[in-house]
């Protein structure tokens, strides 16, 4: 049994329920974590609060920045721990798994070194007039996360808030949360204080509604499906706090006739494989100009033909997928596809012998995908990219702009005049040009237009969401 983290202690819930956590590898139970309701939440806000108060909210800008440049370090110590857990949890390629714990560490280091570079004005006002606009911290900031990165989206989550001196309060997913609850053990190792950091396990519609309605909390940033992403806008609305929001993607490559393929097709391969295609910036369309369409399909046929997809310790390209519900769920948008007498121009491989009731998906390449159909236009949240093709700059901006999403895109072509016009004109929240998703990003704004959300996360731009302004004006004649 893990427990789960509430003001310095790993606790169960109060109620004592548990809920059971399977490995995505073969669908069999492998441990328990607590149950958490919304007693549990109201505890966490309240030593999240306490902190703001105690030995938490009383430490200097460059204490905090230390302690979290220490939990980078740990991290780093525990890389082998950690990346296992992530791996077992998840379901993800042993690699995968390492870079995340290594994205994470990242996480501390960047906000941890930035804690005390973050600084106020002061404005030029009337004669006789002092004006300091300070920044000051939000308070208690909720942190709903997924399932996809859990120690990634940990890190990117509470680590501009800690560094800001909010004190936070964690759900996250059912399905993979084993990670964070270790990072929150290791962050009281290096001397985090009581309550800065909770975490509260449990079910979205119990734990993560209680923390997402909770009155005691001042910020609330949640990464997850369009649906819960309104319900938990409403909920920040009938508080009066802040959200930002990160609901996924449908990204776009925008291939153009004198794109670089040899660079361009591997990393559009990567793009949509990568953690077995569940990730909010999936590069899920594939949209290339008509005159290499041919040329492009063909090298991308070779490369899905040869995608290999196994357990976390075969540390293939892909892994299992998280659960049963993400396993039919692309299961079910193939079903679609073949249906609608789409090309299946390509699939990966299944490793013999796979466990049966594990979660595993092929990775398809689906052909001339009309660009109003559901695979086209929805999130799988699968290894599936659907290609389409098109004559104009102008119709390839249109199908790239085509769906309700707007979070990552990419441009290909060697034209510097069409690599501006087109970044400029594709609604994203990150455009790449002839490159993709690079390094982790924790240094870049990232975040979505329309249906993809709102506010920023990563990079210095973050530290603004989790914070306010007081501006104190002082006359003194
Ligand atoms: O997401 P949920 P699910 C997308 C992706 C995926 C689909 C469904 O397309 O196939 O969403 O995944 C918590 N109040 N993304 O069902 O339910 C939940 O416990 C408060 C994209 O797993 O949104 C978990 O911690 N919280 C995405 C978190 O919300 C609630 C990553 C996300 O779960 C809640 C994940 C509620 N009522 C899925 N209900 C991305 N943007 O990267 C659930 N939760």
């Amino acid at each position: 049994m893990t427990k789960m983290f509430i003001n310095g202690q790993s606790v169960n819930a109060l109620s004592g329920k548990v809920l059971d956590v399977l490995s995505p590898v073969d669908g069999q139970k492998f441990e328990e974590i607590p149950r958490g309701e919304k007693a549990d939440v109201d505890l966490a806000v309240n030593a999240a609060n306490k902190a703001l108060d105690s030995a938490w909210g009383k430490m200097t800008a460059l204490e905090r920045g230390r302690l979290l440049m220490k939990l980078g370090e740990k991290v780093l110590e525990h890389h082998a721990e950690l990346a296992a857990l992530e791996a077992r949890d998840t379901g993800k390629p042993m690699t995968t798994a390492k870079t995340d714990i290594t994205v994470l560490a990242r996480y501390f280091e960047f906000y941890g070194s930035g804690a005390d570079k973050i600084h106020g004005l002061v404005l030029p006002f009337l004669d006789g007039y002092t004006v300091n606009v300070l920044r000051e911290p939000l308070g208690v900031t909720a942190h709903i996360i997924p399932w996809n990165y859990p120690a990634q989206m940990l890190g990117r989550s509470i680590a501009p808030a800690l560094a800001m001196g909010n004190a936070v309060v964690v759900k996250p997913a059912e399905d993979a949360c084993l990670t964070p609850i270790r990072v929150a053990e290791l962050a009281r190792d290096v001397g985090f204080p009581d309550g800065a950091i909770n975490i509260v396990t449990g079910l979205g519609e119990e734990a993560g509604a209680a923390l997402s309605e909770h009155p005691g909390i001042n910020f609330i940033s949640f990464t997850g499906s369009n649906e819960v992403g309104v319900l938990i806008q409403k909920a920040a609305a009938k508080n009066v706090i802040k959200c930002v929001l990160e609901l996924g993607g449908k990204s776009p490559h925008v291939v153009f006739g004198d794109a670089d393929l040899d660079r361009a097709v591997p990393i559009i391969t990567r793009g949509i494989i990568a953690n077995t295609g569940q990730t909010c910036t999936a590069g899920s369309r594939l949209i290339v100009q008509k005159s290499i369409y041919p040329e492009i399909m063909e090298r991308l046929a070779k490369q899905f033909a040869q995608i290999k997809v196994g357990t976390p310790d075969m540390d293939l390209d892909c892994g299992p997928v998280v659960n049963i519900a993400q396993r039919d769920r692309v299961a079910y948008f193939l079903k679609e596809a073949e249906k609608s007498g789409i090309e299946m121009v390509a699939q990966g491989v299944l490793s013999p012998g796979l466990p049966k009731e594990g979660y595993y998906v092929t990775p398809t390449l689906l052909g001339n995908v009309p660009a109003n159909h559901r695979c086209a236009q929805e999130e799988i949240f699968g290894p599936v990219l659907a290609a389409m093709s098109f004559d104009t700059e102008a119709e390839g901006i249109a199908l790239a702009n085509g769906t309700d999403f707007g979070l990552m895109a990419a441009v290909w072509t060697e034209n510097g005049g069409r690599q501006q016009r087109v970044s400029k004109a594709i609604k994203a929240g990150q455009v790449y040009i002839n490159a993709f998703g690079a390094g982790g990003g924790v240094e870049l704004p990232f975040g979505g237009v329309k249906r993809s959300g709102h506010g920023r996360e990563k990079g210095f731009l973050a530290l603004e969401e989790v914070s306010t302004t007081k501006t104190v004006i002082n006359y003194h004649g």
